[in-house]
């Protein structure tokens, strides 16, 4: 019954979560033909799709409007609906809180939500990045407190996001999707599903290891990206330029993958995920060391950041106090609109505290708030680069004019190597 609706693509599918990784999942099952309920409690993400406004930037907006048109893709916030649903695919969010402990409250009241409409022959897929054992130990409980049993009348697996923000070459539909089932019959559905919408997928023997392998794509770059911000601040002290050692090491045809020194790390995975599996491991008396001291490190880059900052500025017998400086890029990355844990609101916090005066300018985001503090995104010109003390490149963003910001700038920090191809630059201090 429920093989031969996925099969014949009249499944209905809830995706629960419209947010990065479940919009463009609910697109690509609605492209391939299926209905699909979307479920999001966030109001703004309704009324937006509902006034036809696509917030996200990796999804095609011709045709998310399409699918809404065509009532291929229904949004709302009624779980009831569900019960309609053949398949449920969970994509909410797993943040962290502030003494970095997982928080899977909101995978747990999901879950919650949808045992009310539970039924025989529905797949639950859960897709949130969390720590090995939520799916049989938090979710699979839950799911038969109802008395109906998985694998038997309703199936259950693990398949997390891999998602690259504004990354054109990689989609959801061309990137392998692993997953794990609990019983070899949640896996075979979960199979026959996830193959109608991306070109490759790989079933590992359980939702564990699927749950894990996450963990570890994102830790394998939490753990590099600290490496090489490491080596660039001893670098500094030996007058060695990391980015052209990292630039040689790269020529390296195998056996090594360049990653490049940053003000820190932001985004909704990398500062996040490593955590869940620190914390698991607490259970087994086990520390991850390197996952933590990658957290460490990646998080000192933000205070370091204001370290060369006030070193320029002491050039000039300036104080941080009462300098005027200009942050250019809020967002996490370049090229993107997502200020999550973007190391800029760090650095911005940082530097009024110490009493600077600090403007900002990102052309994807148009204010901020940090601690109260309300900052409106001003316009690059060179009267306003002439009257900063320093200026400070925290996000690459390819739209930005370097000539223009050095030419012009007193004091200029490139924290993303930005300034490379720019000759006269006395005035930089590079990361
Ligand atoms: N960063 C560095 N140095 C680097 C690479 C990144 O400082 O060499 C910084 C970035 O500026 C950013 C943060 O780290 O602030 C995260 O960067 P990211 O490139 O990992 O970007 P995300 O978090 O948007 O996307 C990642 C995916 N990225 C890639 O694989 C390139 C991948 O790890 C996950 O599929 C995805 O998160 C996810 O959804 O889990």
């Amino acid at each position: 019954m429920l093989q031969e609706k996925i099969q014949s693509n009249k499944a209905i599918i809830g995706v629960i979560g419209l947010g990065y990784v479940g919009l463009p999942l609910a697109v690509e099952f609605g492209k391939a033909g299926f209905t699909v309920l979307g479920i999001d409690q966030d109001n703004k993400k309704l009324k937006k799709l509902a006034k036809r406004v696509n917030y996200i930037p990796d999804v095609k907006t011709k045709e998310l409007f399409d699918l809404l048109d065509r009532k291929r893709l229904i949004p709302g916030n009624d779980f009831a609906k569900l019960k309609e649903a053949d398949v449920i695919y969970i994509c909410v969010p797993t943040p962290i809180d502030k003494n970095k402990q997982p928080d899977i409250s909101y995978i747990v009241a999901v879950t919650d939500q949808v045992i009310k409409i539970l039924r025989k022959e529905q797949l639950i897929i859960l897709g949130s990045t969390t720590y090995p054992g939520t799916t049989e130990d938090v979710v699979m409980p839950r799911l038969e407190s109802t008395g109906l049993k998985v694998g038997k009348d309703i199936f259950l697996s693990f398949a997390p996001e891999r998602v690259d923000p504004g990354n054109k070459g990689y989609t959801t539909r061309n990137t392998t999707k692993v997953f794990g089932g609990v019983t070899p019959k949640c896996a075979e559905l979960t199979k026959l599903l996830l193959a109608k919408i991306i070109s490759n997928v790989m079933q590992v023997s359980s939702p564990k290891v699927a749950e894990t392998e996450k963990l570890l794509e994102n830790i394998f770059r939490s753990v590099n990206i600290a490496l090489v911000n490491e080596l660039t601040i001893l670098c500094r002290e030996m007058g060695i330029n990391v980015w052209e050692v990292i630039e040689a090491a790269s020529t390296k045809p195998y056996g090594f993958m360049p990653f490049y020194p940053g003000p820190g790390i932001g985004g909704h995975c990398i500062p996040i995920d490593p955590y869940y599996l620190a914390w698991k491991a607490k259970e087994y008396d086990l520390r991850t060391r390197f996952i933590e001291l990658a957290g460490e490190i990646n998080d000192g880059m933000p205070h370091y950041v204001v370290k060369l900052t006030q070193d320029g500025l002491n050039k000039f017998s300036k104080s941080l106090s009462g300098s005027k400086i200009l942050i250019l890029g809020v967002a996490y990355k370049k090229d993107i609109n997502d200020v999550r844990e973007s190391p800029s609101l760090k650095i911005i916090e940082i530097l009024q505290a110490k009493g600077a005066q600090v403007i900002v300018n990102d052309p994807y985001i148009e204010k901020i708030e940090i601690k109260g503090t309300q900052y409106r995104s001003t316009k690059v010109t060179d009267k306003i680069l002439k009257t900063m003390d320093a200026v400070v490149i925290a996000t690459d963003h390819s739209d930005y004019d370097y000539e223009q910001i050095v030419g012009t700038s007193r004091l200029v920090i490139d924290t993303r190597n930005a300034t490379k191809r720019l000759k006269n630059k006395d005035n930089v201090i590079l990361l």
